[in-house]
C-alpha cells in the first residue's frame, strides 16, 4: 500500500454520528446498555454497515459480531476491535470510535482495491462496559476462551435478567463459536477517557497496558427498626456500615501508591426515610497498575469487613463481579503503532490505560496494543463525553498504517 492510503475523514465522522443518533440521551450522550433494545438497533446498523461494504459478517453465540476482508492468503487476521455497547450515562464515542475506525479502514482498503496478505477484520465485542451485566469484557473474555458461552449466558442483571435470555431476545445469539477467527494480532482506537494527553497539550497515546481491576458486590444486612424509637445503640445499622466502608476505600487511596476506589451502586432496603436499613446492597470498584497494590486495599476492605460483622453483627457477603490482574501489551506492537504516528508526523508518547478494554483480553491470545486519542476536558462515562474530529480521524490514519504492516509484515 502507498503509505499515502487515507481514511475517508468525513465518512467516519458521519458513520459516529449515525451511531450517536441510537440510543441518543436529551442531555447529548448514548445510553445502549448491554444487549437492550437500544444495542440492538446498534447492532443492526454496524451489521448492515458490514453488509454494504461487502464484509463476510458473522455474529458468534456470545454475539460478538465480526467483519472479514480477506487476504491473500488464509490464516490468522489483523484485528481491529472494540465495543459499542455503553454505560448508563454515556457518551457518544466510548467504543463506538474503535469499531467506526475499524469499519472505515476495511471500507476504504476495499475501495482501494488493496488486498492485504493476511485478512483483516473488525470486531464489536459484546458486553465490555459490565454496566448491565459482569464481568465488563465479557464477550472479549469468552471470546479468548477465559468465560465459557453458558456460564456467561447465565449471568443476571440487577433486575434478574439472564445474559443468555437477553441474547436471545435481541437475535444476536449466534452461530459462530467464541474465538472462530484466529488472530495474528489484535489492535484497538480508544478515547484516553482521562486528561493525561490534554494536559501534555494533545497528541497520541501509545498504550503500554491495561492497570489491574477488581470489582466488589457487598451485601450488608441488619436489622431494620424505628428511626425514633431504637436507641442508638440497639441498632444494626448496615448503612454506617457502609459509610465506614466507603471512606475507607477512599483512605486506601492515599495510602497506597496507585489506587483508586469507587463506590457506583448503593442500594438501600428498604430505603424508607423512617426506617433503619435491613440491608445494603454496594459495589467497589477498586483499580491499581501494580497487582500487589490491588490485592493490598481488597485485603483492607476484607479486614475491615471482619471488624464491622465482629463488633456490630452486619453480615457482610461479597461476590467477585470481576478480577482481572494488570495486562501488559505487547512491545513490538507498541512500537509499530509509534512508527505509524512517526510517519503521520503525530507526537505520541507511552501511557498505560486506566480503563478496562476489550485489549485486555486479546492479550491472553495475541500480540495486541491500543492507541489513544485525546478525550476533551478528560471526561469519559458523561454524556458530554468529546474527542475532537481532527483526532478521531489522525487516530483512525495511524490505526490503518499499523495495521496494514501487521497484515503484510
Ligand atoms: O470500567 C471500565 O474501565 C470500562 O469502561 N469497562
Ligand atoms: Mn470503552
Ligand atoms: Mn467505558
Amino acid at each position: 500500500m502507498s503509505g499515502n492510503l487515507r481514511i475517508d475523514g468525513d465518512r467516519l465522522i458521519a458513520r459516529l454520528a449515525a451511531l450517536a443518533r441510537i440510543g441518543a440521551t436529551p442531555e447529548g450522550g448514548c445510553r445502549r446498555l448491554a444487549l437492550s433494545d437500544e444495542d440492538r438497533e446498534g447492532r443492526d446498523w454496524l451489521v448492515a454497515q458490514l453488509r454494504e461494504i461487502g464484509l463476510a459478517t458473522h455474529v458468534d453465540a456470545i454475539g460478538n459480531i465480526v467483519g472479514v476482508l480477506p487476504g491473500q492468503e488464509q490464516g490468522p487476521a489483523v484485528i481491529i476491535g472494540s465495543h459499542i455497547d455503553t454505560v448508563a450515562t454515556g457518551g457518544r464515542f466510548d467504543g463506538a470510535l474503535g469499531v467506526v475506525a475499524g469499519v472505515e479502514i476495511l471500507a476504504s482498503l476495499r475501495e482501494a482495491g488493496l488486498v492485504p496478505k493476511r485478512p483483516l477484520a473488525v470486531i464489536a465485542f459484546t458486553n465490555e462496559e459490565g454496566a448491565r451485566f459482569h464481568p465488563d469484557m465479557l464477550g472479549s473474555l469468552v471470546w479468548a476462551g477465559g468465560l465459557a458461552v453458558e456460564e456467561a449466558r447465565a449471568g443476571l442483571d440487577a433486575e434478574g435478567s439472564a445474559l443468555g435470555e437477553a441474547l436471545d431476545r435481541i437475535g444476536y445469539a449466534g452461530p459462530e463459536t467464541p474465538g472462530f477467527l484466529e488472530a495474528h494480532a489484535y489492535l484497538e482506537l480508544h478515547i484516553e477517557q482521562g486528561p493525561v494527553l490534554e494536559s501534555e497539550g494533545g497528541g497520541l497515546g501509545a498504550v503500554t497496558g491495561v492497570q489491574g481491576i477488581t470489582w466488589l458486590e457487598l451485601t450488608l444486612s441488619g436489622r431494620p427498626s424505628h428511626a425514633g424509637t431504637t436507641p442508638m445503640a440497639y441498632r444494626l445499622d448496615p448503612g454506617l456500615a457502609a459509610a465506614r466502608i466507603t471512606l475507607r476505600a477512599n483512605e486506601l487511596t492515599r495510602e497506597i501508591p496507585g489506587q483508586l476506589a469507587n463506590v457506583g451502586v448503593l442500594r438501600v432496603e428498604p430505603g424508607n426515610v423512617n426506617v433503619v436499613p435491613e440491608r445494603v446492597v454496594m459495589t467497589l470498584d477498586l483499580r491499581n497498575p501494580d497487582d500487589a497494590g490491588l490485592a493490598r486495599a481488597e485485603a483492607a476492605i476484607r479486614s475491615l469487613c471482619s471488624e464491622i460483622t465482629a463488633q456490630d453483627g452486619i453480615a457482610i457477603a461479597s461476590r467477585d463481579l470481576a478480577r482481572f490482574p494488570a495486562t501488559p501489551f505487547t512491545e513490538s506492537l507498541i512500537a509499530e503503532v509509534e512508527r505509524s504516528a512517526a510517519k503521520h508526523g503525530l507526537p505520541i508518547r507511552r501511557m498505560i490505560s486506566g480503563a478496562g478494554h476489550d485489549a485486555q483480553m486479546m492479550a491472553r491470545l495475541c500480540p495486541t496494543a491500543m492507541l489513544f486519542i485525546q478525550s476533551v476536558g478528560g471526561l469519559s462515562h458523561n454524556p458530554a463525553e468529546l474527542s475532537r474530529d481532527a483526532d478521531m480521524i489522525a487516530g483512525a490514519n495511524v490505526l490503518l498504517g499499523a495495521a496494514w504492516r501487521l497484515a503484510n509484515g
